[in-house]
C-alpha cells in the first residue's frame, strides 16, 4: 500500500479527469490517496475510505496585491507530505504544480518522490513563452520522474523546453464503467433528432486552439449530402462567435448548442461520428471517451491525435484545416452502414485494448514502485 498525493487543476479539463480517475482507481486497489487542490476535483464523485481531500486555502493579507496561490499550494503540499508521510506526490502539469511540489519537497522533512505528468498546454502553450521556459525546464528536471500523455508530447517537450530528462509515455484512459454505450433512451426525440438523422458530435472547451469553426464547416458539407444534426457540447471563449457563424451559414435548425454537460456518455451514445479539428492536442481525451462509447472519430494530424485514432480503422486523420477531406471521409463513412458499424466496433476494441484503464493505472503504480524501492 502506498500513500500518494495528487495535485491537478480541479475544475475543468482532461488533466483533472485523468488525475481524479487515477486516484479513485488506485484507492480501489488499496492505496491511500490525498488530493491537494484548490477545490474538490469535479470528477471526485465517489466516496471511498482511502480518499482524502486537502483544500488549499488562500490568505488575503492586505499587504499582498495578489494572494500568492502557488506558495499556499506549496505550503499545503509540504504539510500533507509530513503529516501523511506521503511516498509520492504526483502533480499534473509542470506549471505551476511541479515547481510547487519541488519547493514543498525542500520544505518538508519527510522524504517524498515527485512525479510530474505533462498534459500539453504547459508545454505547447506556456513553453513557447520564453519567460517561463526555464521555470518549466526546472520543474521537469527536478522531478523524480516525468510522464507525458503521448509520444508527440515527449518530442515537443524536447523541442520547446529542451529538457534533458527521461520522459515516459503513459497514455490517458477512461473509466470503462462510466464510458460505455448506453442503449438509447429518449434523448434523440427530446432534442428533436429524427430517426433518419445522422448525429455528429464535438465536445471541447471552445478555445481558439480547438478550431470549432472547422467542425461547423465540415458539418455544412455533410449536411448537404444527408439529414444530419451537429451536437456542440461545451462552453468557452469562442462560443458566441460559433453561434454567429452557425446563424450566418443558415444551419441553426441543425446545429444544437448544448453548453456544458455532465452526462456526455448519453450524448455520445446517440452519436454516429465525432469531430475534433484542433490545431494542438497532446492527446485528445474526448476521442477516447467517444471510442469507448463506440463512436468513430475524425481528428487532425497534430500532437497525439494520430496516436489515438487508427486511420481508416477507428476513424480518419486529416491535416489541420482540411475541412474538405474531413467532410469527404465523413460522408463516405456515414453513407456506408456496414462500414460505419465496423468502425464503431473497431473503435471500442481499440479503446479497450490500447488504453485499458487497469493497464494504465498499473504503469503509474510500477513507476511509483521503482522510485520508492
Ligand atoms: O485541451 C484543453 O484545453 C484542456 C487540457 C487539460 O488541462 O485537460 O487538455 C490537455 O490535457 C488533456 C489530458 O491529458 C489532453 O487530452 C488534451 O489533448 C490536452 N490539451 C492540449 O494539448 C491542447
Amino acid at each position: 500500500m502506498m500513500k500518494i498525493g495528487i495535485t491537478c487543476y480541479p475544475t475543468v479539463g482532461g488533466s483533472g479527469i485523468i488525475a481524479t480517475e487515477l486516484g479513485m482507481l488506485m484507492a480501489e486497489q488499496g492505496h491511500e490517496i490525498h488530493f491537494v487542490t484548490s477545490s474538490l476535483p469535479f470528477r471526485l464523485n465517489r466516496i471511498h475510505p482511502n480518499i482524502y481531500y486537502h483544500e488549499v486555502e488562500l490568505n488575503h493579507y492586505p499587504v499582498f496585491q495578489y494572494p500568492p496561490f502557488d506558495l499556499a499550494l506549496a505550503n499545503k503540499m509540504a504539510e500533507v507530505i509530513d503529516q501523511e508521510e506521503l511516498d509520492v506526490l504526483h502533480v499534473h502539469y509542470a506549471m505551476p504544480h511541479a515547481i510547487c511540489a519541488i519547493l514543498a519537497k525542500d520544505i518538508a522533512k519527510h522524504d517524498v518522490k515527485i512525479v510530474t505528468t505533462l498534459h500539453g498546454t504547459d508545454i505547447t502553450v506556456l513553453g513557447i513563452d520564453h519567460s517561463l521556459k526555464k521555470m518549466i525546464r526546472h520543474g521537469i528536471e527536478q522531478s523524480d520522474a516525468v510522464t507525458a500523455v503521448s509520444e508527440s508530447l515527449v518530442e515537443q517537450t524536447r523541442d520547446v523546453v529542451g529538457a534533458d530528462k527521461a520522459i515516459q509515455v503513459i497514455y490517458n484512459f477512461v473509466n470503462e464503467a462510466d464510458y460505455r454505450k448506453n442503449p438509447a433512451g429518449s434523448i434523440r426525440e427530446q432534442y428533436g433528432i429524427n430517426p433518419d438523422d445522422k448525429v455528429i458530435i464535438h465536445i471541447s472547451n471552445f478555445r481558439k486552439v480547438k478550431r470549432v469553426q472547422e467542425v461547423i464547416y465540415t458539418f455544412q458539407q455533410i449536411q448537404e449530402k444527408m439529414n444530419a444534426k451537429l451536437l456542440l457540447v461545451g462552453d468557452g471563449p469562442e462560443y458566441s462567435e460559433m453561434h454567429r457563424l452557425v446563424n450566418k451559414l443558415g444551419l441553426a435548425d441543425d446545429v444544437l448548442f448544448l453548453g456544458k454537460q455532465k452526462n456526455v456518455r448519453d450524448l455520445l451514445s446517440i452519436s454516429d461520428l465525432k469531430l475534433l479539428m484542433s490545431e494542438k492536442e497532446s492527446f485528445g481525451l474526448v476521442l477516447l471517451e467517444a471510442m469507448s462509447c463506440e463512436v468513430p472519430c475524425i481528428g487532425t494530424n497534430t500532437g497525439g491525435i494520430p496516436e489515438v485514432i487508427k486511420h481508416h480503422e477507428t476513424g480518419f486523420i486529416v491535416d489541420v484545416g482540411d475541412t474538405d477531406q474531413a467532410a469527404a471521409y465523413a460522408i463516405d463513412l456515414l453513407q456506408n452502414e456496414s462500414r460505419l458499424q465496423q468502425f464503431s466496433h473497431n473503435a471500442l476494441i481499440h479503446a479497450r485494448n490500447r488504453f485499458y484503464s487497469q493497464d494504465i493505472v498499473q504503469q503509474y503504480i510500477d513507476l511509483y514502485d521503482q522510485l520508492i524501492n
